[in-house]
């Protein structure tokens, strides 16, 4: 069994129901372990979208990366994702963060994520349910990562506690 990050995104449409709807899924391939608060953040990157829904889940399973990616994939699929350009506004995006402390470089698929340690939206939430989680290539604490963010308050807002995963839709 490993331990996965999953970086959980929505900002098109039900965004709730989308990501309560992938921690469903995700738990059809493992157990979740934790779930992070729900916070609103800003747009990074393409900046003319709409407010995101954000948070991360931390995942047990016996699936090899390759497996879990497709399902993620899946997932998106199965909640209507589309991908008119990149970075889009999507309906639902499901990350795969770490996948323990392995390291790939494939042209499909790069573990850890290659930008997390860039994002509030993910560090925030990582930091929540694993604070001393280490970066296998950067050697440094998710708690470290994210200071280096310096002040993030103005990206991103905490709306709900871990509850919101458990609720009705
Ligand atoms: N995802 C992106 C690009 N920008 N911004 C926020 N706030 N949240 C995201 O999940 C996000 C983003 C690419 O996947
Ligand atoms: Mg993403
Ligand atoms: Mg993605």
């Amino acid at each position: 069994m490993v331990r996965a990050y999953i970086g959980l995104g929505s900002n098109l449409g039900d965004r709730l129901g989308y990501l309560r709807g992938a921690v469903r899924g995700l738990a059809e391939i493992g157990k979740i372990v934790a779930v992070s608060s729900l916070y609103e953040t800003t747009p990074v990157g393409y900046l003319d979208q709409p407010w995101f829904l954000n948070a991360v889940v931390a995942l047990e399973t016996g699936a090899s990366p390759e497996e879990l990616h497709r399902h993620l994939l899946g997932l998106e699929e199965a909640a209507g994702r589309e991908r008119p350009f990149p970075n889009a506004p999507r309906t639902l995006d499901l990350d795969l963060l770490f996948y323990d402390d392995l390291v790939l470089n494939r042209p499909e698929l790069t573990i850890p994520h290659p930008r997390l340690h860039e994002r509030a939206f993910v560090l925030v939430p990582l930091f929540e349910i694993a604070p001393n989680l280490r970066h296998p290539t950067l050697h440094k604490p998710v708690r470290e990562l994210l200071a280096a963010l310096g002040d993030v308050s103005a990206q991103l807002l905490q709306i709900a506690g871990s509850e919101w995963a458990s609720g009705e839709s």
